[in-house]
């Protein structure tokens, strides 16, 4: 059978915001997985579209798209062509998950949930020409998990080969997370176990590695675990954990001892009022401070990510939180606009008060602001959230975010991670342009070392 796996690119593709690097960080994980669980003789194809051109004009057996809220739109336009000329279409992923019902008009069957569970029970069905609308989701046994197909990656597209996740989903439930509308009904945290997470991360090449795991220390026990087996393998790793996570035991130092040198971290806001009302319970109480030491100290560098536009915002709160981590010696900071994305609860409170200006989900980008703010208008709002960015990474700034560091090394370290980052824009585009991302990628692990 002849398999086409689309993960379809985001409406800004073709805008002002792309920046083809971002995109090209990470191959589509999720489908590779999905397409684990096909047949030896099964003719498959994983296209990306962030990375390539691709053409539809072929003839497959099954077409299975993968949806994102902001290429929920080029799925569905994807699928309608396929669909014209009588292929058949299914779609699964994190927003046909939540909407069911508006993917299903572009879908011969839509999956919902993780799609270990799902998509074997459909291909099964399918090729016994028995195929269902709908596949519920359902809890999911993750050990007997195929390796996910990375071979059938576009080799050399990416900066990041080596993503891989050892835990899906989270037991914390912030209200404007995807998990609580991707798990809602069901468990919302899964781990896989420890041999076959070795398995994995051996038949990765080469020494760097992202986890995109929620939260690397979800479950402590299989963390420490893990940390404890990777300790010696030479690995250098990026993942995101949470303020308590950090604080709390010794946890950190045992993720440094394995590699571990850069920390996406979800501060979101500084006011404790946002935090309670966003039910963030695993920032409140806990002294950012202390955490960012901790982690200077060892040498693991920090992805800050904010969240402007809780309900104690007000407009001077984006310049405020923009210099309070400039001053608190974060390397990287990721700015959003809080988004009411479907099925959280964020959005069923924001719906129920009547705050939600539209439902077009080019817009759910976190660059737009989607309902009605107490004190910020639209405008207000998504002018400073582009000046805190801009001001975050003036090299004035950077270079004085990077003086909080008391070693030379941190210093260093910082200018160059948060410089190549964002100042380098056209060396990135070259960098995509000629896939130099070997070379690129031999610089990033140099700096994390
Ligand atoms: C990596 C990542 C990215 C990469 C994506 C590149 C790539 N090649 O995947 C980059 C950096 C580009 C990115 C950017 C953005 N991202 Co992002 N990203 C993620 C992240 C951290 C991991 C995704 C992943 O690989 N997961 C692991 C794999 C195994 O899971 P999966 O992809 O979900 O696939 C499984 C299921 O969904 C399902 N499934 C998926 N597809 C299909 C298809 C079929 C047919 C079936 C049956 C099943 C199925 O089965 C798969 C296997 O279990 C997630 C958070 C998360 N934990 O998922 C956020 C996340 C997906 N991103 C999010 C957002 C908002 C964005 C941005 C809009 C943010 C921004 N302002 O920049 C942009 C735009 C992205 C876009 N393309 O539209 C949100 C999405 C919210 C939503 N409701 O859709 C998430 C959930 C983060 C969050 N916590 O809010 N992102
Ligand atoms: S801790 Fe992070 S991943 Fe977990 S529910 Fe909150 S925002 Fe989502």
């Amino acid at each position: 059978m002849k398999i086409r796996f689309v993960l379809p690119a985001l409406q800004e593709a073709k805008g002002p915001y792309w920046r083809p690097i971002k995109y090209s960080l990470f191959p589509p994980l999720g489908l590779a997985t999905l397409a684990a669980f096909c047949r030896e003789d099964d003719q498959i194809t994983i296209t990306d579209e962030h990375v390539e051109e691709p053409n539809y004009d072929d003839e497959p057996d099954l077409v299975c798209i993968e949806t994102y809220i902001t290429n929920a739109y080029r799925a569905y336009a994807i699928a309608d062509q396929y669909r014209k000329r009588g292929i058949y279409v299914t779609m699964g992923g994190l927003h046909a998950t939540t909407l069911p019902q508006e993917a299903k008009q572009h879908a011969d069957t839509v999956l919902l949930g993780i799609g270990e569970n799902a998509f074997p029970r459909f291909l099964h069905d399918f090729r016994q020409g028995e195929p269902k609308p709908f596949y519920e989701r359902g809890n999911v046994d993750l050990s007997l998990l195929p390796m996910p197909r990375r071979d059938l990656f576009q080799k050399h597209a990416y900066l990041v080969p080596n993503s891989m996740v050892f835990t899906r989903g989270c037991p914390n439930r912030c209200s404007f997370c995807y998990v609580s509308s991707f798990f809602r009904g069901g468990k919302s945290f899964y781990t896989l176990k420890l041999d076959r997470i070795l398995k994995e991360i051996d038949s990765l090449h080469g020494r760097h590695l992202y986890f995109l795991d929620d939260n690397l220390f979800a479950d402590k026990k299989l963390s420490r675990d893990l940390f404890r087996e990777m300790r010696g393998m030479g690995k250098l790793f990026q993942g995101a954990v949470t303020v308590r996570g950090v604080i709390e035991d010794d946890l950190i130092e045992q993720a440094y001892e394995a590699g571990f040198r850069s920390a996406f971290i979800g501060f979101e806001s500084t006011n404790t009022a946002n935090l309670k009302q966003t039910n963030k319970l695993s920032n409140i109480g806990q002294d950012y401070h202390v955490a960012i030491e901790r982690l200077d100290r060892l040498g693991i560098m920090i992805n800050g990510s904010f969240i402007f536009g809780m309900d104690e915002d007000a407009p001077q709160t984006f310049e405020e939180t923009t210099r309070w981590a400039i001053d608190s010696g974060i390397t990287t900071a990721t700015f959003h606009l809080l988004t009411p994305y479907p099925g959280t609860t964020l959005h069923d409170q924001m719906k129920a008060q009547n705050r939600i200006t539209h439902w077009n989900w080019n817009d759910y980008d976190t660059r737009h602001l989607v309902f009605r703010h107490p004190v910020l208008s639209k405008e207000e709002a998504e002018r400073l959230y582009h000046e805190a960015y801009r001001e975050f990474y003036r090299w004035h700034n950077i270079a004085s975010a990077s003086a909080t560091h008391e070693r030379l090394r941190m210093k260093l370290k910082h200018l160059i991670y948060a410089g190549a980052w964002k100042r380098f824009e056209p060396i990135w585009n070259f960098i995509v342009k000629e896939k130099l991302f070997t070379p690129a990628r031999r610089l990033l692990e140099m700096t994390l070392k």
